[in-house]
């Protein structure tokens, strides 16, 4: 079985982070291990959350992994909260990258034009310097202007914005470099790729539901990196996350007792099953590691 290790928060109550990343991919039969790096009560989109910083346990845990001659298939990072934490963490991955693993990170900091409770510009410059050591990326558009240190988030751009901004993300450091939540106009919204080894972009646009949920951001990063260590390319697993995503909104929508504070994502871990299942038996056995797009890939319908 594969083992991946993710890294950040555990906010008790709020769907997200850990309590998102756990469930979902060791549902599609991946090992995950973890580093919480805080304990909060709830996410910060309530008010009043308690929050106790774990950073001091990063390192020791760490050493103690390294004692036990434990590795990892991917390392996956989201939402981190310091400075310290940064730094810790990329040393993390000087100590845990090898030629077979993968680095993803989920520069996990803002969404709709601001930076979530508690971060600034420069911390988003510095959680830039951590996208430069992975090899998949996958901030949304608050976060990738941010980190580029531009003085404005856009709401409308065209497919050159979008080209330009993957190209300058590119030149932080990561291999391939995918922006989500890009929606050209009101009826869709998906991710842009772009792979900066082989200089090809790669679009997935679906259907755009006016709505926005807490959360969305770490319930695709997580579906995408299972996706990925079931050998899927990454524009597969893009394309697997994103319709994921789109399940859950649907599926939280209809659910007259939602919370407002995340999606119906466990409802809908069937349906990411069966399309993962569905698929293996579909796709070639050997599928590239990166970029390689099948056609063939079948969605499953929710029932
Ligand atoms: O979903 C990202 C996230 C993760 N962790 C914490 C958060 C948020 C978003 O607000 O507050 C603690």
């Amino acid at each position: 079985m594969k083992r991946i290790v993710t890294i950040q928060d555990i906010s008790c109550v709020g769907k997200c982070s850990l309590t998102v990343a756990l469930p979902i991919i060791s549902a599609m039969g991946v090992e995950t291990a973890i580093i919480p790096t805080a304990v909060l009560s709830t996410h910060t989109a309530f008010d009043d959350f308690t929050f106790r910083d774990l950073t001091d346990e990063i390192v020791p845990i760490a050493q103690h992994w390294n004692q036990e001659g434990i590795g990892f298939d991917a390392i996956y990072t989201g939402y981190l909260g310091s400075f310290e934490q940064l730094e810790i963490v990329s040393d993390f991955f000087d100590e845990f990258k090898t030629s077979e693993n993968f680095i993803f990170v989920d520069p996990a900091m803002g969404d709709n034009g601001e930076l979530y409770k508690g971060f600034t510009p420069e911390f988003a410059k510095e959680m830039g310097k951590l996208c430069g050591k992975a090899d998949i990326i996958v901030p949304n558009m608050t976060e990738a202007a941010y980190m580029l240190g531009f003085d404005r988030v856009e709401e409308e751009y065209d497919e050159g914005y979008v080209k330009d901004i993957l190209y300058q993300l590119s030149l932080l450091g990561a291999k391939m470099v995918v922006l989500t939540s890009v929606s050209y106009d009101e009826s869709s919204i998906g991710v842009v790729a772009y792979d900066s080894v082989r200089k090809e972009y790669f679009s997935y646009f679906d259907e755009r539901i006016d709505v926005k949920y807490h959360g969305t951001g770490d319930v695709f990063a997580s579906a995408c990196v299972g996706a990925l260590m079931n050998d899927f390319s990454l524009a597969d697993s893009l394309k697997i996350a994103a319709n994921y995503v789109v399940e859950c909104i649907k599926d939280t929508q209809t659910d007259s007792k939602r919370n407002w504070y995340g999606v119906n994502f466990e409802t809908v871990i069937p349906y990411l099953i069966r399309t993962i299942e569905k698929n293996k038996t579909v796709l070639p056995p050997t599928r590239a590691r990166y970029f390689f797009f099948s056609e063939e890939l079948h969605v499953s319908e929710q029932e």
